[in-house]
């Protein structure tokens, strides 16, 4: 752990591991159905959008009973068929919506969830067995409160899963003090000690996270407490409130193996074209590097409508995508009549976001997102943006348009997985008021103000909930905290195909610094430490590496080149919108990305035991690219 400034790019230096490889295609494209833009409402929360689950009482907490199993939905009216998916459901209820049921919990209000596994023994996606993990059944599955502080048996981590068969991983433990779960169900406890933020809960089965989660276990999770509700009572923050889920998905035009016309397509083949020679033959299902989706869904429907009133308005972003950013940008549409009411006049901003909190809640200041160089809304999978948009400036009749230009994938950008009406290279791709679109999200039509005026109240935040580890906008290493040294790493498979991993300073295998998710644990600070992790991102990619148990703050980026015996430049600080607490960051190639973490343990009012399986309180941290996270980005995070 005691290392100097230099010594990891000595280290690098010297065994000259450097290859970043290009970005290539490695799958055969399917493609979406022609589907009319704009043509169905955003769905709300609630009875007729995305449900809400409702808790009944139990040992002073929210208890709740969810169920997942397989059902489906017309995700868009003009789909032949209505979509297989899988979910979530209150079990009260029984009602499966896409990206149902929301949780909404308070501060110092414990939930407890009671999870049963009612899903079918054949997945509606293609498994690749290859991968480890995945050659267990099809329908295990873990659930994991992302961004939740939150005991370690109820993490809901990769081997944490259970099955609807009725078998466990090796380190699932249901929470003690909740009685043994029947067979093929889980109970687990969320302390809510926490500031108020937008989480989510998804799944993280070992092997088949990115499949469960793009077939549709996935959901938000809303945390509340005083210091918002007080904002709110104020004025300062609109009460109208709209969450904004942002999906990527293919739909198959014809049946195959999977499914019908109408369902989810997710690849299954790795282009043995782009494999280089010697390896072992390809696997049929096979992971991919990276999945982009051809067609846009904002809170679990194709291309909706939102309506929304000239006045002030809260939207709870998140970027929900298996693999694709956004940058997110309001644009007046090119007219007001189809298809120019569905395309964007980029010459024409709408009006700029206030963004006011990330995954780790509250930012210490507003921060100004006017669509200019370096003020513009950048979102990788898994990161959230809490922000202000105000329509009253904009006339009534007015229509806009969400829309994302981020390069895909980030930030290299292929313009084949870039789906837009403007497209030259090949101005068939999208037809102008028509999906295949992976530009225009949402459609915002500005109507009349009806009811009072918003109230005009300082918008002035509450301080950073908790308290800052290192002063806001302090780039040097704080003297004195422990610095680890770690790096993200691509290279090749036994199959010759690309794998992503995280790895330490001391390579474990020839030719590379990365070790796999398997291999023995290397993180494993003692609880309550502070650690300063320094990143070294030696691919071409950008990877939002999210921790588990932790939020971080960011320190720094700073350039570094393998081989060069220094940084090449000075540290740069994070993005205003960065300055509070983080739980997925983006660490950008040829960066290395400095963290500050403080590794305290949740309470609980049962006994935690260890893990059976590793002997501590077994967290991960991992890419939230969901095929870097299962091929295999991932590491333990062992507190001891
Ligand atoms: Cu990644």
């Amino acid at each position: 752990m005691k290392t100097t400034r230099r010594e990891f790019l000595e280290l690098a230096a010297a065994t000259g591991l450097s290859a970043i490889l290009p970005w290539q295609r490695v799958f055969a494209d399917a493609r979406s159905p022609t589907l009319t833009k704009f043509i169905q409402a955003l769905p709300g929360l609630g009875p007729a959008g995305i449900p809400v689950a409702s808790p009944t009482s139990h040992l002073g907490t929210d208890y709740y009973r969810l169920v997942a199993g397989e059902y489906t939905q017309q995700l868009h009216p003009e789909l032949p068929h209505s979509t297989r998916l899988w979910g979530y459901a209150d079990a009260t209820t029984a009602v499966h919506r896409h990206l149902g049921p929301v949780i909404v919990a308070r501060r110092g209000t414990p939930v407890r969830l009671n999870v049963s596994n009612d899903l079918p023994p054949v997945h509606l996606l293609p498994v690749d067995t290859s991968l480890p993990g995945a050659e267990l059944s099809p329908n295990r599955m873990a659930v994991h409160l992302h961004g939740g502080h939150v005991p370690w048996v109820s993490d809901g981590g990769p081997f944490s899963w259970f099955g609807a068969d009725g078998t466990y991983g090796p380190s699932a433990i249901s929470a003690p003090d909740m009685g043994a779960p029947a067979p093929g169900t889980f109970n687990y406890y969320y302390p809510n000690n926490q500031s108020a933020r937008l989480m989510w809960y998804h799944d993280h089965a070992i092997g088949i996270t990115r499949l469960n989660a793009y077939a549709g276990l996935a959901s938000a999770y809303i945390l509340r407490d005083f210091a918002e509700a007080a904002l709110i009572a104020s004025g300062a923050i609109p009460s109208n409130e709209i969450p904004v889920v942002i999906q990527d998905k293919i739909f198959k035009t014809e049946a195959d193996y999977w499914g019908g016309a109408g369902d989810l397509w997710y690849p299954s083949e790795y282009d043995a074209q782009a494999v280089p020679p010697g390896g072992l033959p390809l696997p049929f299902p096979s992971c991919v590097p990276e999945f982009f989706g051809d067609t846009m869904l904002v809170n679990g429907l194709v291309f909706p409508t939102a309506h929304v009133e000239r006045r002030k308005y809260r939207l709870r972003v998140l970027n929900a995508c298996n693999a694709r950013f956004c940058t997110l940008r309001l644009f007046y549409a090119q007219g007001a009549e189809f298809p120019e009411s569905t395309e964007p006049n980029t010459h024409q901003p709408g009006p700029p976001f206030v963004q006011i909190g990330t995954e780790g809640g509250f930012l210490p200041e507003p921060v100004l997102l006017d669509g200019r160089k370096n003020a513009t809304l950048l979102l990788a999978p898994a990161e959230r943006a809490d922000l202000i948009v105000d329509f009253s400036e904009v006339p009534e009749g007015s229509i806009l348009i969400l829309y994302n230009d981020a390069p895909a994938p980030f930030p290299t950008g292929d313009p084949e997985v870039d789906y837009h009406a403007e497209a030259r290279r090949n101005a068939t791709r999208s037809q102008p008021g028509f999906g295949p679109n992976t530009r225009t999200l949402l459609q915002i039509v500005v109507g009349p103000r009806i009811g009072a005026n918003d109230p005009h109240a300082p918008l002035r935040l509450p301080p950073l909930d908790p308290s800052p580890l290192v002063p806001v906008g302090f780039t040097a290493l704080p003297p004195g905290i422990p610095i680890r040294d770690l790096t993200l790493n691509e290279d090749f498979d036994q199959f010759g195909r690309l794998i992503q991993r995280l790895g330490t300073r001391e390579p474990l295998y020839d030719g590379t610094f990365a070790r796999d998710y398997g291999d023995a644990p290397t993180e494993t600070p003692g609880a309550g430490a502070i650690e300063v992790w320094r990143i070294f991102n030696t691919t071409g990619d950008t990877h939002p590496i999210h921790f588990h148990l932790v939020n971080v703050q960011i320190i720094s980026r700073q350039a570094f080149r393998v081989g060069a015996p220094h940084f090449l430049g000075p540290p740069r600080p994070p993005d205003a919108n960065e300055l509070g607490w983080k739980e997925t960051v983006r660490m950008n190639p040829g960066e290395c990305t400095t963290v500050i973490m403080k590794f305290d343990l949740p309470s609980a009012p049962f006994f935690v035991p260890p893990s059976p399986r590793t002997g501590g309180h077994e967290y991960v941290w991992h890419c939230h690219i969901l095929e870097h996270e299962e091929h295999d980005m991932m590491r333990p995070l062992i507190v001891i």
